[in-house]
Order: C-alpha cells, then structure tokens, then sequence
C-alpha cells in the first residue's frame, strides 16, 4: 500500500517489493514472494511475518557502555500521548512498506509507563484506540501481545515468582490490561516471556513455591482471557537465563513438562527464539523438533545469537544452513499453530541510517523463504525423507509393528533378543543426511 500517513518517517524509501534473486536493489526481496506458494500455501501464510515494536521502534541503540545512537525523528516530544502517536504513525509506515502483514508488542512499547497504575492504564487504553484505528487502515493485524514484567525495577525479584505477594499482585494487574489490550487489538495469541521468573541465588529461593505460584498465575490469565471471549493461542517463550542467572522457563522440554504439570497444556503453546536456543546450548532445530513433536510448535521469534560470545545478542538471521535445517522441521510439523516469525532481533548499534532496519528485515524474510524454498525441494525431490523412514523400517511391519502397538511385554522382546543372536550394525548415514542439505542449498 501507497504511503497514507500524517508525516513520511522513512522519507525517499517505497515499498518493498519482490524482484527476484537476480536484482540488484538493496531495498527489494530476493526470495520472499508473499503470494508464491510452496508445499500448498502462500509464503505470506507459511510465516505471517512480524515486526518487533520493542527493538524497531523503541531500542534506540543504548548498550551498558553508551547511550542510544540511533536518533528516532518519532518519539522525541515531552507529552507521551503525542510521543506515543508519532511512534504509532512511523510503526505503521514501516510495516506498511515492508508489506508485513504482522507486528507484536509489550504493553510499555506502545506508551510510556506512567507513575501511577491508574494513570498508565488511562494511557494504555488511549494508545490502544489509536492504534486500532491505525492497524485497520494499513490492513495490519497483532500477531501477538505481551506485558513487559521485567525492565519496572519493582519486578527485580520476579513477577508472578515475586517472593512479595503484592508484586505478584501488582503483575497480575499489568497483564489484566495486556490482555485487554490484545483482545481489543483482535491479536491473534498472547506471549508469556518469563524475563525474571527464575533466581539469582538459590539460598534466598523457594523454588517450590515460586513454580507453584507461576502455575497459578498463568491459569488465572488464561481464564480471564477466556472470558472476555479470548480465541487465541497463549505462548510460554522459554529462554534460559538473561537478566537471571537462571530462568523456570530454561528450554522447550522443561516448559512443556511445567505446562504438562500445572494443567496448561491445552491452552498454551511454545514460542521459540533462535538467540534463546544458543544460550540453552541447543540449537533451533532441536527446540522447534522437541516443540512439534509434542503438538506444541506454536510460534517462532526470529534472530541469531553470535558464536564468540555468550548473550542474547539479538542479530537478524542469516545462517541459509541454520534456517533450512529449521525449516525441514516446520515444513515436517506443518507449519506453526496459530503463530507466526516475529523478527525479535535489532541492528546494530552502528547501523544509524533509517534505511538499516529496512536492510534487516528484508534479509531476515528473504533468507527464510530461501531455507523454505530449500526445505521444500529436499523433501519433495531428495532422498532425505526416504532415508529417514528407511532407518524406521523395522517398526513398519512384523514384531516392530508389534512392539508399537503395545502387544509386547519386556519377556517377549526377551525371547526375540535370545532369537535372534548378535545383529548387523546399521548405519546412521549422517554425513549423507548433511551432504543432501548441503547439495540443494
Ligand atoms: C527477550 C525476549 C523478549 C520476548 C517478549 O529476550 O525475547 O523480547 O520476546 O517479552
Ligand atoms: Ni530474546
Ligand atoms: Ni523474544
């Protein structure tokens, strides 16, 4: 869509459009097609791209050794409903240009906190009219919401594991109106990211307690939002450590195990982040594989961490083998339920060009629909999925088949071990699994 705003932000910059892998124009995608459509579906339904308010909007740039770099001409004036306007006005144009069809948010992206709950719910409610009546013109849905329960120093020791019930309570408050403001917004799912659910020392922790307390919390939530009517799929985003030592939601099998025991399950699936995999020394592979094959596979945050250096450094992604390998396993999965890839990942803090943070989101949508395209052609013309059920074979027919469908106790795999003697090995093949990946990129 033609730029429709009150002031032009990203002034000179039109839209993105797909040119085609052999254009030379930076501003153009390469791969991402959005009506092209692969294994069935549209690119743009494949992966409902977002954009992250919180770092393209927001982060200006600021790291523990120096302020922001990256002058924003929105969100510069003293009055935080006109700050709150101008940034909208510039998200919009943005996401609008990019021919996104998604964005997420936290509540504090949207509007300053202000100094009392009162007047920040007044502010938020303002902001959320504004925004609706932006979103709707630009065609522009909310892939999801969330509540920022970890940058306010009064969560330094949690917020729903607060060791002070008010804090907890004070929390639930905040996510009452996320909540509120998501459904208002029509969003599509809600994301729970535990930023400092967790400890920093175990000596002052009742861990017990602090679990126990987060499984109620999240059953609250989703109740409420049930009853306003809520259709839409609650997310936990697992991450390790970062701002804690260490985080409850540490990675994909320890949330699903926690969603299992406090009765979740059927109401919350997983939201992945590559960053988040690199610091629980997993890769996304394996989170989104742990994920899908319990049912859980809901939505991705798109990013990549760095190799030399430990934290969530937030980068966009461009690793085409990384992706592939992630986008076998969604194609496998059959997509995402209910999300989409949100581009949780920020420029660099020297990139202070407006036209940066175009650059980075056309990588990061081109090289998934690369891996996708890729993804795509292995499964559909190579050997890979042939091998794959060949090292299976045994289960597909006699005692195998047996043994799955539960008609063997641990004596008659006794006698069938004793019948049959010392066995052939049979080969993993893994260098030809990699050698197929590496063939169709
Ligand atoms: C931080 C998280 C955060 C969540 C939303 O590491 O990725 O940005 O996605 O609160
Ligand atoms: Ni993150
Ligand atoms: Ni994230």
């Amino acid at each position: 869509m033609a730029f429709i705003g009150n002031k032009e932000y990203f002034k000179g910059i039109a839209d993105i459009k797909f040119e085609g892998k052999l254009s030379d124009n930076p501003l153009a995608y390469k791969y991402y097609n959005p009506e092209q459509v692969v294994a069935g579906k549209p690119m743009r339904e494949h992966f409902k791209f977002a954009v992250a308010y919180w770092h393209t909007f927001c982060g200006q740039g600021a790291d523990p050794f120096g302020p922001g770099t990256q002058n924003f001409p929105w969100d510069q004036s003293q009055d935080p409903i006109v700050a709150a306007k101008e940034k909208a006005d510039a998200a919009f144009e943005f996401i609008s240009k990019l021919g996104f069809d998604y964005f997420c948010f936290h509540d504090f992206d949207l509007i300053q906190e202000a100094n009392s709950f009162s007047e920040s719910e007044k502010r938020l409610s303002t902001i959320v009219d504004y925004i609706k009546e932006k979103k709707e013109a630009a065609g522009i849905n909310l892939l999801w919401g969330t509540a920022n329960c970890f940058s306010n120093p009064r969560y330094m020791n949690g917020a729903a594991t607060n060791p002070d019930f008010n804090v907890l309570a004070r929390a639930a408050g905040q996510v009452k109106l996320a909540l509120d403001a998501t459904i208002a917004l029509n969003g599509e799912n809600y994301v729970f990211w535990g930023g400092r659910e967790g400890y920093m020392s175990l000596l002052n922790t009742n861990v017990k307690k602090e679990l126990d307390h987060m499984g109620r919390f999240l059953a609250l939530a989703r109740d409420y939002a049930r009853d306003q009517g809520f259709k839409g799929t609650f997310f936990i985003e697992p991450k390790p450590m970062e701002p804690m030592k260490h985080q409850y939601d540490f990675d994909a099998a320890t949330v699903i195990g926690f969603l299992n025991q406090y009765g979740l399950q059927d109401d919350f699936k997983l939201n992945l982040e590559v960053n988040h995999a690199t610091l629980a020394s997993h890769t996304m592979q394996h989170e989104m594989e742990i994920a899908a094959s319990q049912g859980m596979l809901g939505s991705i945050d798109a990013n990549r961490g760095d190799y030399q250096n430990g934290w969530d450094t937030d980068q966009f992604p461009n690793n085409i083998n990384e992706v592939t390998e992630a986008m076998l396993v969604f194609l496998k999965a059959g997509g995402l339920q209910g999300g989409g890839i949100n581009f949780d990942a920020k420029i660099r803090r020297n990139s202070t060009d407006m036209e940066d943070v175009f650059y980075a989101h056309i990588g990061g949508a081109d090289i998934f629909a690369r891996g996708l395209l890729i993804a795509d052609k292995i499964i559909s013309t190579s050997q890979y999925d042939a091998l794959r059920a060949q090292r299976y074979s045994s289960f597909d027919s006699g005692k195998g088949k047996d043994f799955e469908a539960g008609k063997l106790d641990l004596k008659a795999l006794y006698e069938i071990a004793l019948e049959n003697g010392e066995l052939d090995l049979q080969s993993g093949k893994q260098e030809l699994f990699e050698n197929i990946i590496n063939q169709y990129i």
